[in-house]
C-alpha cells in the first residue's frame, strides 16, 4: 500500500491547495458557506476533477454531489464514502474537506492502480453540514433523506437578512423540492458509509503512534439558535442591587450553576458537553447601561439522548429560578435535535482489519462533533467514521492537519473499500 501515500500524496496536496486559494476569507481563515458562491465552487471544481477520473456524476434535488466509479457488478448496493465542502465563518480549511479529498484520492488512485472493485464506489459531498451559518446542521443530508421541515428552512442568516430558503433560492435550487418527504437516493443502495474526519480534538495529536482513529459512537446534540434572557434596562449608577434586573447578571448565574451541574455529571461518568457560543447584549449596550437583554446560543451534547433530555431540562428549569429571583424571563426559541448515532460494529470491525492489513496503527474513539454519517445511521445504513490527527483543534482559523496523517486515514479507507467484498467472501 506504500504506492497510495506516494502516488496520491501530490494529487490530495494539489486539491487542497486548489481549493485553498478559492476559499480564504477575506479577513482570517476559510469561509464556505453552505449554498453560498464558495461551497458551490468546491462542487464545480470537483465536478472538474470527476471528469478527468471518468467518473459518474449525479446532483440530487438539494444539491449533494455524487461522484461514482463503476464497480465490476453494478446490481450491488455501492461502497459509499463523503463528507462536507462548507465550513464555519473565518473556520479551518479540513473540517468536512478531508473527508471529501480521501474520497477522491481514493478513487484517483483506484484509476491509477486500475481496480475495478466489485460494487461501486461513490464519494458523496453533502450541502451545508455546519449549523453555524443559519442554525441548522446537515441540511444537505437531512434533505437527500427527506427530513427537512419548512421551519428549517425559514431560520434566518446569522447576520444577514436572508432566510436558508432564500440562499437555497439564490443558489438555484428548489425550496419545494427539497421538502419533499422522499428520500432521493434508495438508501438500500448503500451496503456501507465510511466518513473520514479530522478529530477536532487534541487526543490523536497527543500520540506518537496512532494518528488514525476509528470512530465507536456519535455525539448527538440539542441546540438553541437564538434565547434570550430579558430583564430591565436602567441608569447603572441610579438604581441599587435590589431594584435590579440584570440580564448579563442573571446569565452569569445561569452559567455558574451549568458549570457546577455539568462538573458534578461529568464526576458520576456522563458523556456531556455544554457550550453558549454566542452571546450578545442589545447594540445599544454601553457602559452606564444596566444591560435589560442578552441573546444566546446553546449547545448540548452527549452520546446519550437520556443525558441530553435531563440537561436540557435542568436547564430550563434553572432559567425558571433565576427568572423569579431576579425578575427577569427567558425565551427560548425552537429546539434543534441533531440525533446521536451508533456506528456499524461489522464495518467498524472491518475498518480495524484494514488498518491491521495496512500495518496502521489505529486508536478507537468517540467523535464529541456530530457528522453526516449520523443522520445516514439513524436510517440503518452500516456507517463507521475514521478520524486523523490534525493540530490546533478546529472551528477556528488556525485548524491544521499534516498531509502525513491525512494519508495513513486514506490509505485505511482505500484498504477497506478495496477488501469490503473480501467480508462477504
Ligand atoms: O457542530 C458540529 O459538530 C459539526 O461541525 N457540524
Ligand atoms: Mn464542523
Ligand atoms: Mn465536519
Amino acid at each position: 500500500m506504500q504506492q497510495l501515500r506516494y502516488g496520491a500524496y501530490d494529487f490530495a496536496k494539489k486539491v487542497f491547495d486548489e481549493i485553498r486559494d478559492f476559499s480564504r476569507d477575506p479577513v482570517i481563515g476559510i469561509s464556505r458557506q453552505g449554498y453560498g458562491p464558495i461551497e458551490q465552487k468546491v462542487h464545480d471544481y470537483l465536478k472538474e476533477r470527476a471528469k478527468e477520473l471518468d467518473l459518474e456524476v449525479k446532483i440530487d434535488r438539494a444539491g449533494n454531489l455524487f461522484l461514482t466509479l463503476p464497480g465490476l457488478d453494478r446490481t450491488l448496493p455501492c461502497y459509499m464514502t463523503g463528507s462536507h465542502a462548507d465550513s464555519v465563518p473565518q473556520g479551518g480549511h479540513y473540517d468536512g474537506l478531508a473527508g471529501v479529498v480521501a474520497g477522491l484520492t481514493t478513487l484517483y488512485w483506484l484509476r491509477q492502480t486500475k481496480t475495478q472493485p466489485k460494487r461501486d464506489v461513490t464519494l458523496v459531498v453533502f450541502r451545508m453540514e455546519e449549523s453555524s451559518w443559519f442554525g441548522k446542521a446537515y441540511v444537505g443530508s437531512l434533505a437527500m433523506t427527506g427530513q427537512l421541515v419548512p421551519e428549517d428552512l425559514a431560520l434566518k442568516h446569522r447576520n444577514k437578512d436572508q432566510t436558508l430558503a432564500e440562499a437555497m433560492t439564490e443558489a438555484g435550487f428548489d425550496t419545494n423540492e427539497i421538502l419533499r418527504k422522499d428520500c432521493s437516493i434508495d438508501l438500500k443502495r448503500i451496503a456501507a458509509f465510511t466518513e473520514l474526519h479530522i478529530e477536532q480534538g487534541p487526543t490523536l495529536d497527543s500520540k506518537k503512534k496512532e494518528r488514525v482513529g476509528i470512530v465507536t459512537g456519535i455525539r448527538g446534540n440539542f441546540r438553541h439558535k437564538e434565547c434570550r434572557c430579558i430583564g430591565v434596562t436602567a441608569h447603572s449608577g441610579a438604581v441599587n442591587k435590589e431594584f435590579r434586573h440584570d440580564a448579563v447578571m442573571a446569565m452569569g448565574n445561569l452559567l455558574y450553576r451549568m458549570d457546577k451541574h455539568w462538573d458534578e455529571w461529568l464526576a458520576r461518568g456522563e458523556d456531556l458537553v455544554f457550550t453558549m457560543g454566542v452571546f450578545k447584549t442589545s447594540s445599544s449596550s454601553a457602559i452606564a447601561i444596566i444591560p435589560g437583554e442578552v441573546s444566546f446560543s446553546i449547545d448540548i451534547r452527549s452520546l446519550s439522548r437520556d443525558t441530553l433530555n435531563r440537561f436540557h431540562a435542568l436547564l430550563e428549569a434553572e432559567c425558571a429560578v433565576i427568572a423569579a429571583d431576579r425578575g427577569v424571563r427567558f425565551e427560548f426559541d425552537r429546539l434543534l435535535i441533531c440525533e446521536e448515532a451508533n456506528v456499524d460494529p461489522d464495518l467498524s470491525q472491518h475498518l480495524v482489519n484494514a488498518a491491521s492489513k495496512a500495518e496502521i496503527p489505529v486508536l478507537q474513539i468517540p467523535s464529541g462533533a456530530g457528522h453526516d454519517s449520523a443522520v445516514l445511521g439513524n436510517l440503518g445504513v452500516p456507517v463507521t467514521m475514521i478520524f486523523v490527527a490534525n493540530q490546533d483543534g478546529s472551528h477556528n482559523p488556525h485548524e491544521k492537519m499534516k498531509l502525513e496523517d491525512f494519508m495513513l486515514g486514506t490509505e485505511v479507507l482505500f484498504t477497506s473499500i478495496v477488501t469490503y467484498d473480501d467480508l462477504n467472501a
